[in-house]
């Protein structure tokens, strides 16, 4: 090999290796993985839903203590407690992430609210949505848009 064919193929060689990449399913944001995030159809000044898996990689425990999104006008982070035989929604100041833990964010158990939706949310788009984590920080994550009455992968029961 002469030394500029060598040359060129160690540029081939790095041109390779600093390619972008196909664009990862799991969002990072310090040791946290975020997966799948994923909301529902619905219309203008309704109220939305968001879910996804958030995993705590760290050793260390975290917490998603807001969201935002231009998309509605306050996000506020919700569970499920039963009153009865009714399962309610009821705001929480912040969802816990414990060290080594994945926690799911799904139809009937934790959940964002998107209240006062500024558009439609139609099937097959995408929300952007900023999650604010007490150590990791802000990440940004994209709700694909489902069916109105999609469940998502996880089933789970109604309200
Ligand atoms: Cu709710």
């Amino acid at each position: 090999m002469t030394p500029f064919s060598r040359r060129a193929a160690l540029g081939l060689l790095l041109a390779g290796a600093i390619a972008p990449r196909a664009r990862a399913q799991e969002i990072s944001a310090g040791s946290l993985r975020i997966a799948a995030p994923w909301t529902r159809a619905a219309g203008a000044g309704a109220t939305g839903a968001g879910f996804m898996a958030i995993r705590n990689t760290g050793a260390e425990p975290d917490r998603l203590v807001a969201a935002r999104t231009t998309a509605a006008r306050v996000v506020e982070l919700h569970t499920h407690i039963r009153e009865g035989d009714v399962m309610r929604m009821r705001p929480v100041a912040a969802i816990e992430l414990p060290a080594g833990r994945e926690v799911r964010l799904q139809p009937g158990g934790l959940h964002l609210m998107l209240i006062g939706l500024a558009a439609p949310l139609r099937q097959g788009e995408r929300v952007p949505l900023t999650l604010v984590f007490e150590r990791a920080g802000e990440a940004q994550v994209e709700l694909a848009v489902q069916a109105a009455g999609a469940r998502g992968h996880g089933g789970g029961h109604g309200h």
